[in-house]
């Protein structure tokens, strides 16, 4: 994580050192931090559903399945990371407790857990080391503990979640499931959020909190795989109140920078269940343009069988899947091009850096209504248009038009990353982007291919 920081620091001092004769724009609005930052430029990543669920069946267990019941004949957490690798997925999220309670590392919190000597939990953040970045989900909602639907369940599940990160993290993300019933008692949890949250922060200050509204992400508001195609990073918290009802669209005023997140399981269940298979590369595709595509990052959810491992038909979806975004997305049309746009004064914002690849260069335009073009030596053919604003200054474009041969495509917003697949073949020398933007909108990316 530190390196990663440095190198963006150094990107952005080079970058700013070339550009002294004019001072960059100012932030929009609420920005990313550079977790944040960090979190969505990961696109996708990987949820494992694993518990006693994967052996009964369930989906939601009730918390009274006995502990042996968790028994993997061939567990190897290893075996996942190289599937998330041979995917493209940056991290790992492990279901490290579901509601029914059970714990997949022995807990001191808990009666309900593996065995000292199977700490799953271990295995997973030892396999992940160097090669993904893990992540943990502890579900509040806890259907074994006694204490559930008292108060005393609040500073239990806050000891719960200092034990994991402590001795267990850094996590990259910790994911808070909304989902809250009664506990054995009866009784339903008054959650005691600022807690919760603090907790994570003081052990583990880097980490990107997920829940309904944040703090670092938020939930898209399904879990089939699609963000709004209206969707900003912005969202209103006011006074703590936690509203899920717009996390497919978000705030285009809200006061805080928290993104979506777009949960979707590779089969139709959560938990691995005999009789299920997963989707197909098409699925795949279309999930993966409407949630990265859609200015979102994708948690698509593989979960391991009983022996511990992810199947091999899940697996081979995943490649294939692989296979067709690097063949999708090969060879950027517009590279070549010749780019042309009003600009802020200084060489270093020009409209030609929509063509680089380097993350930190960007077009800064000088209006809200602003023009790029692109001209090409000779008629390109195309059928996607990828569009990236530069988060780090905010998100500003909440209108856009795309002209191209006598035809016209319009959308809303951009993010972080926007995804235009066009209904036909388009073949041209010149192609028109129109956007408006709450402030100059400050792209870093235009990019053209052909599916
Ligand atoms: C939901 C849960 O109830 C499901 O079991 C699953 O964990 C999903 C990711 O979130 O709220």
């Amino acid at each position: 994580m530190k390196k990663f920081v440095l190198q963006i620091v150094v990107a952005m001092s080079v970058f700013a050192v070339s550009c002294r004769e004019a001072a960059p724009p100012e932030p929009f609005g609420p920005v990313p931090t550079e977790a944040q930052l960090a979190w969505q430029r990961m696109e996708i990543n990987m949820f494992c559903h694993f518990g006693p669920n994967t052996f009964t069946g369930a989906e939601w267990g009730d918390g009274t399945e006995p502990d042996s019941l968790f028994n993997p004949s061939a567990l190897d957490c290893r075996q996942w990371v190289d599937v998330a690798e041979q995917a493209g997925m940056k991290g790992i999220i492990l279901t490290a407790k579901h509601h029914d309670g059970f714990c997949l590392w022995p807990s001191a919190f808990s009666g309900h857990m593996v065995a000292a000597e199977n700490d799953v939990l271990r295995q997973f953040v030892d396999a992940c080391r160097g090669r993904v970045k893990a992540g943990v989900y502890i579900s509040p909602w806890d259907r074994n503990h006694p204490t559930y639907g008292t108060p005393e369940y609040n500073m239990v599940f806050s000891n719960t979640l200092k034990e994991v990160h402590s001795n267990y993290g850094p996590f990259f993300e910790q994911w808070f499931d909304g989902a809250c019933g009664e506990g054995p008692n009866g009784k339903r949890q008054e959650y005691d959020w600022p807690l919760f949250e603090g907790t994570v922060m003081d052990a583990n200050p880097q980490c990107v909190i997920f829940s309904d509204v944040g703090p670092g992400c938020r939930w898209v508001g399904n879990e089939e795989g699609r963000a709004g195609e209206t969707n900003w990073s912005r969202l209103h918290v006011k006074d703590g109140a936690r509203r899920v009802d717009n996390g497919g669209c978000g705030d285009a005023d809200g006061d805080r920078w928290i993104p979506a997140e777009v949960d979707v399981s590779i089969r139709p269940g959560w938990f691995w269940h005999k009789e299920e298979h997963p989707k197909t590369i098409d699925e795949l595709m279309e999930i993966f343009y409407n949630s990265v595509g859609r200015n979102g990052l994708l948690l698509l959810n593989v979960p391991p069988d009983t022996r511990g491992r992810i199947p091999a038909e899940d697996s081979a979806v995943l490649v294939a899947f692989r296979q067709e975004r690097d063949r999708v997305f090969a060879h950027d049309l517009a590279l070549g091009a010749k780019a042309q746009g009003s600009h802020l004064k200084g060489h270093c914002y020009g409209a030609q850096n929509v063509l680089d690849t380097a993350y930190h260069t960007y077009w800064a335009a000088t209006d809200t209504s602003a023009v790029l073009t692109l001209c090409f030596d000779s008629p390109t053919e195309f059928d996607m248009v990828v569009l990236q604003e530069y988060i780090p200054l905010g998100q500003r474009v909440c209108r856009f038009r795309i002209e191209c041969d006598g035809q016209c495509f319009e959308g809303t917003t951009v993010g972080y990353k926007r995804i235009v697949r066009l209904p036909e073949r388009i073949c041209t020398d010149k192609v028109t982007f129109r956007f408006d933007g709450m402030a100059p909108p400050v792209i870093n990316r235009i990019a053209l291919y052909k599916r």
